[in-house]
């Protein structure tokens, strides 16, 4: 785990002049601006693409109708953060021991476009665990998960604490009071998306203590740790805690299981703006809706079986196969197992992409994790029915012949690792893509506040203005 020295952690103060991030944010905004303002200018009335009636009847596919800038996903290259791979983001941004970036170097990435130093990067862990510390976690908030059922969904329990926050958003509390002009959104915009993420480690634990422990605390934050090591810890898988509440988990994993937390909401950051979760907070942003209102409502489409729930639905899938097969290590009966659910009408989970034509590469970064780690996976059988599958099922769906795309996406292997760690409640495992997830979106959001990006409004259509234009041509 990192910790940070005292002196340096005593230093940090949760006011904004003293963060190393938004004084790089700063210094970049002019020129960023002026080139923005050039190209509104200038190219208005520069055409991009035609829209086509099958274009509006499915689900705007491929459309190239929205401004992002922190990623962008390729067919062939899959997911690029600022232009840089995974691989590149690996050996680039500052990271852990085991090889991993910090998801704080990936928010700073997103954030300005640039690889923070590594001092940057402790500089930034350490605003977080101040920011998101006990003592500033809104206590209205603590107070409504606490009056949540245990048994709500934890993605329910999240937007609503996400919503919860608006109580403390200086952007819709200065908004109110007629602080605000255009030329300053962005600065409350960017305080608040900090906090938010901030608070993610506490209110994370709150969910699955309350559906795992009665809501009795499973772990304590430490203002003294990173941000993953604090969602560790607080869910009971550091050290310290984990065996006292499970009983088959012991130190050296934990160091696994946050190297595991590390790489899952570092690579699930972002994935530009045109999927559901992102969309939506970008939309609903565009109201000028305070962050936390716009991400709660990101988690809500977040919660979707067809965007965050897959990783679930795969575990189920894998586990029930090795149920029905003799050894994981049988390609034929895997093989079999595999035309069988084909031939009932239903899908392999796990593979398949709307997008990429290609392995995604955020599966290949954890099929890495598993493979650098032999010794830890080779004896769980659904482990090894993850990687085994990898290299069967491209080839029976090449045969099937029906999907565009017959390799593995990210939830073929994310949610088999967590359950490896002993997160069996898979249910919760999209809270974890809902903590990661909010560092892209926001970070957009900031951006759009920046640039004025005006409220969102497509043009509707209805079936006589179809019917018109399709006889028109
Ligand atoms: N197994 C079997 N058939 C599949 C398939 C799979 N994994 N993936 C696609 N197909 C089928 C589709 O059902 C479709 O059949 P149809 O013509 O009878 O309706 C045909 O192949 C063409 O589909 P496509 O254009 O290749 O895919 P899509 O863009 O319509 O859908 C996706 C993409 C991910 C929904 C689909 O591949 C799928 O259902 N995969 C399994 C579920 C899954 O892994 N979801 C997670 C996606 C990752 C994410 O966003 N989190």
């Amino acid at each position: 785990m990192l910790r940070f020295s005292r002196q340096l952690h005593n230093s940090t103060r949760l006011c904004s002049q003293a963060t190393g991030l938004k004084e790089s944010l700063k210094a970049i905004i002019p020129k960023r601006k002026e080139e923005f303002l050039k190209l509104k200018k200038e190219c208005m009335g520069t055409k991009v693409d035609d829209i086509t009636i099958g274009s509006i009847l499915s689900g705007m596919r491929g459309n190239r109708s929205m401004f992002w800038e922190g990623s962008m996903v390729d067919a062939q290259r899959g997911i690029t953060f600022h232009g840089k791979t995974i691989e590149q983001c690996q050996r680039e941004l500052p990271g852990d021991e085991s090889g991993n970036f910090y998801p704080e170097s990936m928010l700073w990435l997103l954030m300005t476009g640039e690889v923070p130093t590594k001092q940057q990067t402790k500089q930034l862990m350490e605003e977080l665990a101040v920011r998101g510390s006990e003592a500033n976690f809104p206590i209205a908030t603590s107070r409504v998960i606490d009056s949540l059922p245990n048994d709500m969904h934890p993605m329910t329990q999240l937007a609503i604490g996400l919503a919860s926050m608006n109580k403390v958003s200086r952007f819709a509390s200065n908004y109110e009071k007629g602080l605000l002009n255009k030329n300053n959104y962005w600065e409350d915009t960017f305080e608040d998306t900090l906090n938010l993420i901030s608070f993610l480690p506490i209110l994370t634990g709150k969910i699955y203590s309350k559906i795992t422990n009665d809501g009795k605390p499973l772990g304590k934050f430490s203002p003294t740790e990173d941000w993953s090591s604090n969602i560790c810890s607080l869910m009971g898988m550091s050290n310290s805690t984990y065996s006292v509440n499970k009983n088959n988990f012991n130190a050296s994993e934990s160091k696994d299981f946050l190297s595991l937390m590390r790489l899952y909401t570092g690579i699930h950051a972002d994935h530009e703006g045109g999927n559901v979760s992102a969309h939506t907070t970008h939309l609903v942003g565009s109201a000028l809706s305070d962050p936390y209102l716009s991400y709660s409502s990101g988690i809500m489409g977040l919660a979707g079986p067809l965007h965050g729930l897959a990783a679930q639905e795969v575990v189920r899938f894998l586990v029930e196969m090795n149920g029905q097969i003799s050894s994981p290590n049988q390609p034929d009966e895997i093989e079999r197992y595999l035309w069988d659910l084909l031939n009932s009408k239903r899908v392999i989970p796990g593979y398949g992409h709307a997008t990429l034509r290609k392995p995604d590469p955020r599966f290949t970064a954890m099929l890495k994790f598993t493979k650098d780690r032999k010794s830890e996976f080779e004896n769980d059988k659904n482990v090894v029915l993850m990687q085994n599958l990898s290299s069967i099922a491209p080839k029976v769906l090449k045969a099937h012949g029906k999907c565009q795309n017959p390799y593995p996406n990210v939830d073929s292997a994310s949610g088999i690792l967590f359950h490896h760690y002993g997160l069996k409640e898979s249910l919760f495992f999209t809270v974890i893509f809902g903590c990661s997830r909010s560092m892209g979106p926001l970070t957009q959001l900031v951006w759009d506040r920046i640039y004025g990006l005006p409220i969102e409004r497509p043009k509707s259509v209805n079936m006589e203005t179809l019917k018109l234009l399709s006889n028109s041509q």
